[in-house]
């Protein structure tokens, strides 16, 4: 052996043995959230719908519910969570900077942030789209009446680049007033700060839910852009994508195949139905590659229910909910001429 390669066989020894010992001491996500004892969440500053607080201080809404589903098919509970509020924009840094597990909070899966920011999207949970607010008594009926104007619009979003797009294409020289916090938005938009403002279409149901008056306000009727809303997790652990992925999964399939919180107990003991039996764990070993228990899906929607379930208690009609209507929608089961469609139980 000549001694060079000698020296590069030491040298390849010594580096299989280092990559060695860093497979067999990392740990992974899953391992770390067990060994915590809860699971930390990302949702977004207090606004109804998505996520907001009760007098207790309890976190909910519907991207809340996502993080309480992950929480169920690990720990057999929804309550082994921290949620933390994150703002728009430093909400992919903290993500990737390890602080939580997963962010669940209205944000568009977009190519740049799929691949540029160490984060992987799971699976779409809301589709959206960009739309304007305007005070009822301006005039304005659309959007192409908004040039010139003002527009108040959050910094570190889709939203904001979008709107740039299409003031330019559409040659309207819209003024953007930008923020970081949303409150501020709000309150600047209320006080007549801007002419308009702008947000995903769901967003703008968000914040009017919660103006003192909302009737004095409508939404144009123009969608701008296109914006799916999806879990994201840290780039790197394969399992843990999946774990995030297939909860979102099992909330849609578990309302395609009619199971819910109130029957789910009564499907497991007495339904026939082959996916039905396997999502519940009662047939099969589908649990096994994800590295959760048998019955991970059943905890899903014993705990939280099913993605109708959850659409119509925040999103929709519900006494919480923000009145987005679904029927024929995007956001309705395939089955029903929406985009909802997740992959089976096999
Ligand atoms: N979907 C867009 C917009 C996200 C966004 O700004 N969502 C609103 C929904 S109301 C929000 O969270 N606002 C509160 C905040 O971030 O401070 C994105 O991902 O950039």
């Amino acid at each position: 052996m000549k001694p060079n390669s000698f020296v590069l066989s030491v040298a390849a020894v010594v580096a299989m043995s280092f990559a060695g010992a860093t497979v067999a001491t990392a740990k992974t996500t899953l391992e770390i959230v067990k060994e915590r004892g809860h699971l930390r969440c990302q949702v977004g500053p207090a606004s109804p719908g998505f996520y907001n607080l009760d007098a207790k201080g309890n976190w909910y809404g519907s991207d809340v519910s996502i993080c309480q589903a992950v929480a169920a098919a690990i720990f057999g509970s929804k309550t082994k969570l921290e949620i933390q509020s994150v703002s728009s924009q430093v909400r992919f840094t903290a993500l990737a900077n390890g602080e939580s597990d997963m962010l669940s909070r209205t944000a568009t899966w977009t190519l740049l942030r799929d691949t540029q920011l160490g984060l992987d999207f799971t699976a779409v949970n809301f589709y959206d789209g960009q739309g304007f607010m305007v005070p009822k008594d301006s005039g304005i009926t659309s959007a192409m009446q908004l040039k010139g104007a003002t527009v108040c619009v959050l910094t570190g979003t889709t939203t904001e680049l979008n709107l740039a797009d299409f003031s330019r294409v559409n040659n309207m020289n819209i003024k953007p007033v930008t923020f970081e916090d949303s409150n501020v938005r709000n309150d600047t938009y209320l006080q007549g700060g801007c002419d308009a403002l702008t947000n995903d279409k769901s967003g703008l149901a968000s914040n009017k839910a919660a103006f003192p008056n909302p009737g004095d306000h409508i939404v144009l009727p123009e969608t701008i852009s296109k914006e799916p809303l999806a879990p994201a997790v840290r780039q790197g652990d394969a399992q843990w994508f999946d774990i995030v992925k297939w909860t979102v999964y099992t909330l849609i399939n578990a309302e395609e195949l009619g199971v819910n919180k109130a029957n789910v107990d009564k499907m497991r003991s007495t339904s026939t139905n082959a996916s039905v039996r396997r999502m519940l764990g009662v047939e099969g070993n589908l649990n096994e590659g994800l590295g959760l228990s048998k019955d991970w899906a059943y905890n899903i929607i014993k705990e939280v229910g099913n993605y109708g379930e959850i659409y119509e208690a925040y999103m929709g009609g519900g006494k919480l909910g923000i009145g987005i209507s679904r029927a024929g929608s995007a956001n309705d089961l395939w089955t029903k001429g929406g985009l909802m469609y997740a992959p089976p139980f096999r």
